[in-house]
């Protein structure tokens, strides 16, 4: 006979009035939609044998869930206190279209701690993306993003009209409360989706734009762990265009490949402001890896690239100081290159 896990879960569906919860509900369940809004009055549950797949075995589980929906209107909050009891996991909705229901969300997760007595699993959802289209992004995206990174919860937006992601929220949530999915991997899907999300709205317009990209998803995922793998990489990388500059001047004072160097930007993106044979110092305004407001250290790991081309193609001891930084907030990028025996005897 297979072996399968078996499971029995209580589920509630909270949140305020109006923002699709029986909707929800009724997509999972009947996989119909309707549009006219009907209060629930009091409390419906519904029950459902679910399969879901621990991801790590592949091995089948099954659930049969039962749900409870609790209607959002304070008329019926009274019932939260006996209804609540006992829940295994929620479903905390909020209306995409109306962002006082966002607003209220910490409230009903707090309420929902105290009356179930402790912390249980929760996804939170936005529900209604189909009308985005039409509506917009009316709650700020960083709000939500603070909150589930402060929370540390799963959050999935669903359509109930569309269906789009209704029968993910109800696996996802099996996973937690199942304990087949762990808080570790909770933040990690988090900063996964972050950085999908802002390789969404960004698209590279050069190599080094995209190499950028790939460097802060690296930095973001792994911190300060990512830093000398970061450095010893554009190191080399430093080195070896540095190498073919030795190869391409004849001349390799400072001055010259200073003056070579800057001749790879756009113009209106750097400044000389000091340029000798000992000095070489430049000012920049744009970061060519869009490193803008991360942080200094990610800056200085990967301004191993520009330290080790100076060194390279001077083929000499070269001081190399970071001034200012974009990465760092501040206005532009100063960098100060000299040579080591400068002003010493
Ligand atoms: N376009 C769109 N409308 C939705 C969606 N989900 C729900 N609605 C509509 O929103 C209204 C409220 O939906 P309900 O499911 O009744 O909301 P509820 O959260 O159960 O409300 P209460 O029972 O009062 O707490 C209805 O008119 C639904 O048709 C959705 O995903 N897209
Ligand atoms: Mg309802």
């Amino acid at each position: 006979m297979e072996n399968i896990d078996k499971w029995a879960f209580k589920i509630i569906l909270i949140g305020p009035a109006s923002v699709g919860k029986t909707s929800i509900l009724t997509r999972f369940i009947q996989g119909k939609f309707k549009e006219t809004y009907e209060y629930t009055m009091g409390v419906d549950y519904l029950s459902k044998d679910v399969e879901f797949l621990d991801p790590s075995t592949n091995r089948k589980n099954i659930a049969r869930l039962t749900i409870w929906d609790i209607g959002g209107q304070e008329r019926f909050k009274f019932l939260r206190n006996t209804f609540y009891k006992g829940a295994n996991g929620a479903i905390v909705v909020f209306d995409l279209t109306r962002a006082d229901t966002f607003k209220e969300i910490p409230e009903w997760i707090y309420e929902m701690e105290e009356l179930v007595g402790k912390k249980i699993p929760y996804v939170l959802v936005g529900n209604k993306t189909d009308l985005l289209e039409e509506v917009g992004r009316i709650i700020d995206e960083k709000e939500i993003k603070n909150f589930i990174e402060k929370e540390k919860c799963l959050y999935i937006e669903t359509s109930a009209k569309t269906g789009e992601n209704i029968e993910k929220t109800f696996k996802e949530l099996c996973l937690l409360m199942a304990n087949l999915k762990k808080p570790e991997e909770i933040e990690e899907q988090i900063i996964r989706d972050q950085i999908l999300q802002e390789m969404e709205d960004l698209l590279p317009n050069n190599p080094i734009e995209a190499q950028g990209m790939l460097i802060k998803a690296f930095y973001r995922k792994f911190g300060k762990e990512a830093l000398p793998i970061i450095k010893i990489l554009l190191n080399k990388q430093g080195k070896a265009i540095g190498l073919k500059v030795r190869n391409k001047l004849k001349d390799n004072r400072l001055s010259v490949v200073g003056e070579f160097f800057t001749k790879s930007w756009d113009p209106k993106d750097v400044k000389i402001i000091e340029l000798s044979d000992n000095i070489f110092r430049i000012r920049g305004f744009k970061c060519p890896f869009g490193l803008e407001n991360t942080s200094r250290e990610l800056c200085e790991a990967v301004m191993e690239i520009d330290k080790e081309y100076f060194r390279t193609a001077v083929n000499d001891k070269i001081d190399f100081n970071i001034i200012k930084t974009l990465a760092a907030g501040d206005e532009f990028c100063e960098t100060l290159y000299s040579l080591e025996h400068h002003g010493k005897e």
